[in-house]
């Protein structure tokens, strides 16, 4: 097998579930996506209104207004930024579950803490009396400060003291600086009611204030409160596509975001006697794979393989080889329900935010989550015995390296410099690596897969275009899962580099895409990116630095990109989103912003044609600062 997946591989692998769902009489995303096409015009360009029931109304040529006299501007605008509030409450909303988790954590329950030194430096951060007090008292306050951050009656989120200065003032000038979380989520509900807020540019600020009380709010709980129950993740080898599910094994999928339920799969599914009951019933053992960002949680912590991405979650079932496939919250298809039923696959939900027809709940229970965690693992394996003759997984598997963390990247950086020791612990040196212009740039890519563009094509073009260009990659979710599907996220990979990246991935020993978690773990992105600012002392928008969600289709997405060009980060979307009804508010996403926070979106569906423009963004970036 190549180092690297060709696309005639991908294609390959697409044909083989094609065929396995046309045998199996199942439907897939590809079928329901060519029945909706067509899709909407008026949803597109986001100039439908549905916010009160005077409408719906829509504005066309000869309707220029709805019944309230709602403009074009004002109703796309007000849809955009509802996609930002659903996108900020769910990824809020996983942070406060881990909050939850870490209050109830205890030296002989389910959930411990795992990273003391990480607890400790955040309680040290809120002032927390750590002196003298048991680890996990000091656990239960830090978790009560986070909880009392989603619904706090007076000042501004904590974390915001994290970024630098100028980005501190400028959200101060602005009035962008997000309250309580819940609050910022409950003005844009209230401020696009019916008769409320109808001028785009004020939607559009409260829409930056929301993402950022995402992304320095509840995102940044999620990233710290799971790091410090399960540990700061490490670089660590893995797998990764479709060929990780194995024939011989018991396979569980898990699926979803937050990881608290699957941590205790995992750990379940390394007990001896649940491994020697496996093999009692004939399978060689437990094989875990994950889909989404609970593999992305799971494996940065634990090397845990990972099936696949959004767009494959089908794809795992119809191998006809997972006995059981386990989810908590967000981006698991509907679909899943009817299509489990075509196989013996048994579908487990777990949360009350996402229930779903045709599957199983088990209510996720923090103080009782291994017995429960135990129990669905017997459930795969009692399964094992039911699994049909038709078994066909396609073969490919890329190895990757996941587990990059800033402190396991800064400690990477730290053997670089050990020459000269006063610089350890710092992003020193990938400042000097930037400044010389051995880098280019960096570029974070993220987000998700959408069947607007074909499957993994863009993130993977992008990245192979930069990284002959000299630009390091940091990536989440799924298109993390692309990167290492195609075999970018191995050592290997440095043969696509240019020569600056490539001797810097072989210094560093480093693949040059680096794996930095979920979609809430964008929160590190910003940590790095704020590192990396401090350390050169220049203010977050004139850095080469931009982000890129290529191919992304959730609320979520659009809360991220909110909160990162609000923290000065050009984005550069794959994906337009849908506002293209309104001028006044297209204008405001790409140049608006950028002269009120210095970052705005530059939008682009030909993945060619967008990676040229970062390279060309990042080189102008380097001209106006002289280097
Ligand atoms: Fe979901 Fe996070 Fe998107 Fe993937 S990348 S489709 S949101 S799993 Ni966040
Ligand atoms: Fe129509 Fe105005 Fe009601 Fe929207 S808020 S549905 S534009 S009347």
């Amino acid at each position: 097998m190549s180092i690297f997946t060709s696309i005639e591989t991908m294609e390959n692998n697409n044909q083989i579930l094609r065929e396995l769902a046309i045998k199996a009489g199942a439907e897939t995303w590809e079928d329901r996506k060519k029945n909706q096409t067509p899709q909407c015009k008026f949803g597109e360009d986001g100039i439908c209104c549905r916010i009160c029931s005077m409408g719906p109304c829509r504005i066309t040529p000869k309707a220029s207004r709805g019944i309230c006299g709602a403009d074009a501007h004002a109703i796309a605008g007000r849809n955009y930024v509802r996609f930002i509030a659903g996108g900020a409450a769910a990824h809020s909303d996983h942070g406060r579950e881990i909050a939850h988790v870490l209050h109830v954590s205890s030296k002989d329950g389910n959930y411990v803490v795992k990273d003391e030194e990480k607890l400790l430096k955040l309680a040290n951060e809120w002032g927390v009396k750590t002196e003298g007090r048991d680890i996990y008292e000091i656990a239960h306050e830090v978790a009560e400060i986070g909880l009392m951050e989603y619904g706090k009656p007076f000042g501004e989120l904590r974390f915001l003291s994290r970024a630098t200065e100028e980005r501190q003032k400028l959200w101060e000038k602005l009035e962008i600086a997000p309250r309580a979380i819940d609050r910022e989520i409950a003005t844009i509900m209230h401020m696009t009611h019916m008769g409320c807020t109808s001028d785009a540019e004020a939607l559009v600020m409260q829409g930056m204030r929301t993402g950022l009380s995402d992304g320095w709010g509840g995102s940044m709980m999620g990233t710290e409160f799971s790091d410090i129950l399960f540990g700061t993740p490490t670089p660590k080898v893995t797998e990764a596509d479709l060929g990780v599910i194995d024939k011989n094994m018991v396979n569980i999928i898990i699926h979803g975001h937050d990881p608290a339920m699957s941590e205790m799969i995992v750990a379940a599914s390394n007990q001896a006697d649940l491994i020697d009951y496996a093999k009692s019933k004939g399978a060689h053992g437990i094989n875990i794979a994950g889909l989404c960002c609970t593999a992305n949680e799971i494996t940065m912590r634990h090397g845990v393989k990972m099936a696949g991405n959004f767009l494959q979650q089908e794809g795992a079932i119809l191998t006809g080889a997972v006995e059981l496939i386990v989810v908590d919250v967000q981006c698991i298809f509907p679909a899943l329900g009817p299509l489990t039923k075509c196989f013996h696959t048994k579908f487990i939900t777990t949360s009350e935010k996402a229930r779903i027809p045709d599957s199983e709940f088990i209510r996720f229970d923090p103080i009782r989550a291994l017995d429960q965690a135990r129990e669905i693992v017997k459930m795969a394996i009692d399964n094992f015995a039911n699994r049909g003759s038709n078994v066909c997984i396609p073969s490919n598997k890329q190895k990757a390296v996941v587990g990059y963390s800033c402190e396991a990247i800064i400690k990477r950086l730290d053997t670089v410099t050990n020459s000269h020791v006063d610089v350890t612990g710092t992003y020193r040196p990938l400042v000097e690596c930037l400044e010389s212009g051995v880098l280019r740039g960096a570029v974070g890519i993220v987000g998700c897969n959408n069947p607007k563009v074909r499957q993994d094509l863009s993130h993977i073009g992008i990245m192979k275009e930069l990284l002959k260009n000299d630009i390091i990659i940091v990536a989440t979710g799924c298109s993390a899962q692309a990167a290492a599907k195609a075999g970018l996220l191995q050592k290997e990979a440095k043969e696509l580099c240019g020569e600056g990246l490539r001797r810097v991935c072989e210094l560093a020993d480093i693949p040059p895409v680096l794996h930095m978690g979920s979609c809430v773990d964008i929160s590190r992105i910003l940590l790095l990116v704020t590192g990396i600012a401090k350390e050169w002392n220049v203010d977050v928008a004139k850095l080469p630095i931009v982000g890129c969600a290529p191919e992304w289709m959730s609320e979520k997405a659009v809360s991220i990109a909110n909160y990162v060009i609000a923290s000065g980060i050009d984005t550069y979307l794959g994906i337009e989103p849908q506002v293209k009804g309104s001028s006044q508010m297209m204008e405001l996403i790409t140049e608006g912003t950028r002269k009120m926070v210095g970052a705005g979106f530059i939008i682009n569906m030909d993945p060619s044609k967008l990676a040229a423009s970062i390279i060309e963004g990042i080189e102008a970036k380097r001209t106006a600062l002289g280097i």
